[in-house]
């Protein structure tokens, strides 16, 4: 058996991939650059420069628009075998349609994708990680049904142009980071339609998705190619050994990774959800409920939707029953109460505090619910202000020998990582202050130069061990 163990349970099977993320917008910058349209993220910085607490944006960012070549040179430093990066949707159709193609922005994908390939680095690609364009926003973005046209029609030229050199693809980077968007002040474009506009954004993300997985199964599965979308939330753990307490924890699932994966594994949505949001929209007196119904036609097209689970896990929350939360909202929907222990470490992100531990659980939760998918993580990372690198290694460290566990102990089939991030970015809301990166960029510097963090070096090493043992 080629997945054995090679040396104890310190090392990874063979074969297991190593590598890195990144997203259009946070990378890239170039964002008016040979013809590239507005996406809801230029937008937002520009029209409300105080929705960053820096009152920066990613004009320019790590200016990887122009030095795409540097990335990979950082990647392939570290011993990096994956590079998961994004696609930016107005980079390649200024307004969204396909109606005007902007051929420098696919020559852009091309020429990062080659540079990747030529260094033996493989490309994960992500279709969407929250740059909408903005001529889309303007008539409803995810909230308005026709855009699972829209992407469908999107996804067609990026298989059609890419498709015989990308092998792994994920349509919808965090559907539930999206959905936030719709649901909060969290995210462009900052609708706050608690308890609605996300339930609805959601469903059309689900639909944009099942669109686009049959249209590749239709039209480019000779490429052989595999699709998944990245799922993400904090991961829920129980606050007590209470079975009320434990039924919280159920739901809270369920209503994060269990509202995404759930349709695209099974078909429709978590029971639970279904009629926690339909009792609660009856009780208001709705003779709709908040979250939309599928047609049958639309469960047959969604179900079955991944070849692979995309695992984003960066953090968790303790959960216990009870109701909190805007009247009506997804949190008073799911009626739960979550904190953080104060055991555990914090980072220089709010909402990250360092648990290991919730990987392994939630690898489980996933090998238990979906029949043991194949699994990337395709994010984990520790955020600082440029002080606590040592720190990030300790994180690495500890949530790796959680991933063994996932993968010895509890039989977990996980074939890679990727994580977050590469290169010090823009990290939304937090600005440049607060960094993900193993190499650090000096945004002050012309040509944002970059050095390898004492992390990137941690990495190299342990890579390194790998590839030798292997
Ligand atoms: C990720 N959660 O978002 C994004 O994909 C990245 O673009 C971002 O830079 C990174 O996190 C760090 O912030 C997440 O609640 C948002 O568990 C929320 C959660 C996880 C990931």
């Amino acid at each position: 058996d080629d997945r054995l163990p090679i040396a104890s349970h310190t090392m990874f099977p063979k074969g297991f991939m190593f590598g890195a993320s990144t997203a259009a917008y946070q990378v890239e910058g170039g964002w008016n650059a040979d013809g590239k349209g507005m996406s809801i993220w230029d937008n937002i910085t520009h029209v409300h420069p105080d929705f960053i607490r820096t009152y920066q944006n990613g004009d320019v960012a790590d200016d990887s628009y122009h030095l795409y070549k540097e990335d990979v040179k950082a990647l392939k430093a570290v011993g990096m075998q994956l590079y998961r990066f994004s696609i930016s949707w107005p980079r390649i159709l200024p307004n969204g349609r396909i109606n005007q193609i902007n051929q420098p922005g696919l020559d852009y994908y091309m020429n990062l994708i080659d540079e990747l390939l030529a260094n033996d680095i493989t490309p994960i690609v992500a279709l969407y990680h929250w740059d909408l364009p903005q001529a889309l926003e303007d008539i409803g973005g995810w909230l308005n049904p026709d855009i699972a046209q829209y992407f469908e029609e999107y996804a067609d030229l990026i298989f059609k142009t890419y498709g015989d050199k990308v092998k792994w693809w994920i349509t919808i980077n965090e559907a539930w980071s999206v959905i936030n968007g719709y649901g909060s002040f969290a995210w462009a474009p900052a609708l706050n339609l608690h308890g609605t506009g996300d339930y609805l954004a959601g469903h059309n993300l689900l639909r944009a998705h099942g669109k686009a997985y049959r249209l590749y199964q239709r039209k480019y599965s000779h490429f052989g190619g595999k699709l998944s979308m990245a799922f993400c939330g904090a991961m829920c753990l129980p606050a007590s050994d209470a079975p009320e307490d434990i039924a919280a924890a159920e739901r809270c699932y369920q209503f994060s990774f269990g509202w995404f994966a759930h349709p695209v594994f099974k078909g429709d949505y978590p029971p639970i959800m279904r009629e926690m949001v339909d009792r609660n929209s009856k009780a208001e007196g709705r003779n709709v409920s908040r979250l939309p119904y599928f047609t049958q036609e639309e469960i047959n097209e969604i179900n079955g939707t991944v070849d692979w689970f995309g695992l984003n896990y960066y953090t968790s929350m303790m959960t216990k029953n009870g109701i909190t939360g805007d009247n009506p909202s997804t949190l008073r929907d799911t009626e739960m109460i979550q904190y953080w222990d104060p055991s555990w470490p914090s980072t220089a992100s709010d909402w990250v505090k360092v648990v290991p531990q919730g990987i392994r659980v939630l690898a489980k939760k996933v090998k238990e619910e979906y029949g043991n998918p194949l699994t990337i993580v395709t994010e984990n990372g520790y955020s600082d202000h440029g002080d606590r690198d040592v720190d990030r290694i300790g994180y690495f460290e500890s949530h790796l020998a959680e991933i063994r566990r996932a993968i010895y102990e509890d039989g977990c089939n996980i074939v890679g990582i990727a994580i977050w991030s590469i290169i010090d970015n823009f990290e939304w809301k937090d600005g440049y202050t607060v960094k993900f990166g193993i190499v650090e960029v000096d945004f002050n510097s012309p040509n944002k130069t970059r050095t390898l963090k004492k992390s990137a070096y941690w990495f190299q090493n342990y890579i390194a061990m790998h590839k030798l043992i292997q």
